[in-house]
């Protein structure tokens, strides 16, 4: 297929010179504002195009497949969750899947980071009492938090993000565990200094902090559920920087009220951005807008991973990112 013949439609601004790029490429139609496409507009641009370009905010289910009609060839998605869009639906239909993985990495590990440091150290606490006027002066036993050095982390989900987390921890001095569906190879265990649990279970009743890494799959959804999150150690802390449904936030909104679970520190929720009111009332959880991946640099780089999956498959091959369903 000839890529000036292609026709893209984007469905959120993405960086300007992204955007740039693509009217250079292709004949794209861009958007105006930055406002969620709703279902009837997301079907109308699936049925005019040959590509669509989607992000977290698009859902595309079959339903939607199916009155796209047969113009649509590529959904190439401007980020690398793709639990929102029925891949398995596409495939069947001839439509290819691509995403942007590797680009997230390092800024999801950070914000991993700083939600753990955020939670443990008491920082927003310690800037709210700042911001009231009510800090009366240093004192001994004041804002006391605690020390990440020596303490257990749980890794689920060790794939590039979750490695990238156990580098990090493993610098601030913390002891590495996880849980993932494969035993990473033994040499990169070592480098990471990660001991592996292959019992779920096992590895949450033992963590002092535990980080959820994985993507939100048919067989991750609610992995932390309730009879999971009271194996947890009543002063442990559960951080997600993953996807929102991989936690039962009902249960662990009853569990930190009552004091069952010391704190968490959420960048995602299960239900987008409808949160469970009562987390936003409690001291010990940081809640943060899915900011997870937000930094100018990694914005940039998705978003030329989209043109670069895009443009090679304009020019009628593959795109290199495509997401194949058994991968899920
Ligand atoms: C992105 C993410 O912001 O890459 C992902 O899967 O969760 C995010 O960090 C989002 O997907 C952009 O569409």
């Amino acid at each position: 297929m000839p890529s000036q013949r292609l026709s893209v439609v984007v469905t959120r601004r993405l960086p300007e010179s992204v955007e740039e790029r693509m009217k250079e490429l292709f004949d794209v139609t861009l958007r105006v504002d930055d406002s969620k496409m709703d279902r009837d507009s997301l079907i109308a641009a699936m049925q005019s195009c040959d590509v669509l370009v989607t992000a977290l905010s698009d859902s595309i289910d079959t339903d939607m497949l199916d009155a796209a009609g047969d113009r649509l060839k590529l959904i190439s998605n401007f980020g690398a969750g793709v639990d929102h869009i029925d891949v398995s639906g596409a495939r069947q239909r001839g439509i290819l899947v691509s995403n942007t993985p590797d680009v997230a990495t390092e800024d999801t590990a950070d914000m991993t980071m700083a939600l753990i440091l955020a939670v443990v150290r008491r920082i927003p606490e310690g800037l709210a009492v700042m911001q009231s006027d009510r800090w009366t002066g240093w004192a001994p036993t004041a804002m006391l938090g605690g020390r990440l050095a020596g303490r257990n982390l749980g890794i689920l989900g060790m794939g590039r993000i979750g490695q990238a987390v156990a580098r990090r921890a493993h610098a601030f001095g913390m002891q590495v565990h996880y849980h993932n569906r494969k035993q990473l190879r033994s040499e990169t265990e070592q480098s990471l200094g990660a001991t592996y649990w292959e019992s779920l279970d096992q590895m949450v009743a033992r963590m002092d902090i535990i980080s959820v890494n994985c993507p939100h799959t048919p067989s991750t959804f609610h992995l932390m559920n309730a009879r999971r999150l009271k194996l947890m150690k009543p002063d442990a802390v559960l951080v997600n920087t993953s996807r929102g449904e991989v936690i039962d936030e009902n249960a662990l909104t009853r569990m930190l009220r009552n004091g069952e679970i010391s704190g968490a520190g959420l960048d995602v929720f299960e239900n987008g951005n409808q949160i469970n009111p009562r987390l936003k009332d409690l001291d010990n959880v940081v809640l943060l807008p899915h900011m997870g991946s937000a930094t100018v640099e990694g914005r940039i780089e998705m978003g030329e991973k989209v043109l670069l999956n895009v443009k090679t498959f304009a020019d009628g091959h593959r795109p290199p990112d495509q997401v194949i369903p058994s991968m899920l």
